[in-house]
């Protein structure tokens, strides 16, 4: 038997729209519409003023417009959301390591056992609720069960601003087997239409039909839906803590005292580095060399940039600037290495910062694109180091 799980979910209410009503006092409790051309014309999200109307995220911004012709449609300030979406998340770790992020603006915490620290998970989850509020003045919703599945589902009814309990109970049951089926995880647009030909509407419909019909026609997810609607989820809070820094270092065959062949090391790292920062969706602003000499003695130095970057060539720059400036004296080098700290991540929404990406940036995902089509060594920038040199 499985102990009791006390999972919390929370999710921000309105996230970017709830973001400019605070900051623009003349949107407040009007149907604000958060979108623009940036993101194909469509909306990303609406205040729960505009909901009325029928809006919703994804729709194109066009038809919202005849939805809502006297609603206020302003554009997309991903940055400032991003900022926001740091301090939620700081808010979560405090609380357990057991964080798992979901997009910019929500998260599962398994709070189990810690309730000596904190108080009952509920406290907990008002906790949460209280601190996001205090910290950036806009309120979320909190849902708390003993799975994902019923933690989601509870935030989701609380919406906006609730903070809602569901436990495995026949009671709670009962109100759940009433929802769409398209509540429970995985079921999207397509599996919805093919749970209707088989006559599943409901959460309740699925959970009376035999597991085997399910698990015929959906295969493993067919199992895990099926457990769902008889409110059993035994996914775990996995965590995706982000990462404080970004670097590779390399150990050569031999200890190296040639600028040029460290020189083009740094560029190999940076290369390998911003291609890593790129496909993870981050930027970075701290630039630390490490070198370790012949003798086994390290050192490290750092320099700050003046905007977050991901170009290779930023990064580059950096760190033979950095190089440049320490004393060799003719002490030769056995590992070099670069990493990248102080970073923020655009959790897919990089498009919308577009107009600010660096010209660096833009060569760097061109040379991205470029290597992984010649296959991920074939293609440096850095021919000149032998691959005899280098350990790694
Ligand atoms: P959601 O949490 O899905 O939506 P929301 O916070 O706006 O509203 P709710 O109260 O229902 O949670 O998404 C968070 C943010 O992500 C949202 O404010 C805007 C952005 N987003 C998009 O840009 N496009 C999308 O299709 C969706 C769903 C969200
Ligand atoms: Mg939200």
């Amino acid at each position: 038997m499985e102990r009791t799980r006390k999972i919390i979910h929370v999710d921000m209410d309105a996230f970017f729209a709830q973001i400019e009503q605070r900051d623009n006092p003349e949107y407040k409790n009007k149907p604000l519409i958060v979108g623009g051309p940036l993101n194909r014309g469509v909306v990303s999200t609406a205040s729960y003023e505009a909901r009325k109307y029928g809006i919703h995220s994804g729709m194109p911004l066009s038809r919202a417009k005849r939805l809502c012709p006297r609603g206020l449609y302003i554009p997309v300030d991903m940055e400032k959301y991003l900022r926001e979406s740091a301090k939620i998340r700081d808010i979560f770790y405090k609380f357990t390591p057991l964080v798992e992020i979901i997009g910019c603006d929500e998260g599962f915490l398994d709070v189990t056992g810690c309730e000596r620290l904190f108080g009952s998970s509920l406290e907990i989850a008002r906790k949460i609720k209280g601190s996001i509020y205090e910290n950036t003045n806009l309120t979320s919703s909190a849902g708390l069960g003993p799975n994902k599945f019923l933690a989601k589902l509870a935030s989701n009814m609380g919406k906006p601003n609730g903070l809602t309990v569901l436990e495995n109970t026949d009671r709670v049951l009962a109100k759940v087997r009433k929802l769409p089926v398209s509540y429970i995880w995985g079921v999207g647009h397509v599996t919805d239409k093919e749970l209707k030909s088989m006559g599943i509407e409901t959460i309740g419909d699925l959970a009376d039909t035999p597991v085997e019909l399910i698990e015929a026609r959906f295969g493993e997810l067919g199992t895990i839906m099926h457990q769902m609607s008889r409110g059993i989820d035994n996914r775990k809070v996995v965590p995706n803590r982000e990462a404080k820094s970004i670097g590779r270092e390399i150990t050569y065959r031999r200890d190296i005292d040639d600028i040029s062949i460290l020189n083009s090391t740094l560029l190999l790292l940076s290369q390998k580095i911003a291609r890593n920062m790129r496909h993870k969706g981050y930027r970075g602003k701290v630039i630390t060399l490490k070198l370790r000499f012949a003798d086994f003695t390290t050192i490290s130095r750092r320099t700050t940039l003046k905007e977050y970057t991901f170009g290779i060539f930023d990064l580059h720059r950096a760190a033979l600037k950095l190089l440049k400036a320490v004393d060799l004296n003719r002490r030769k080098i056995r590992l070099i290495g670069i990493s990248v700290s102080k970073l923020n991540n655009t959790f897919g929404f990089a498009d919308f910062i577009e107009d600010s990406r660096s010209r660096d940036e833009s060569l760097t995902e061109a040379i991205d694109t470029i290597s992984r089509r010649f296959g991920e060594n074939k293609l440096t920038l850095a021919r000149i180091i032998k691959h005899d040199d280098i350990m790694d």
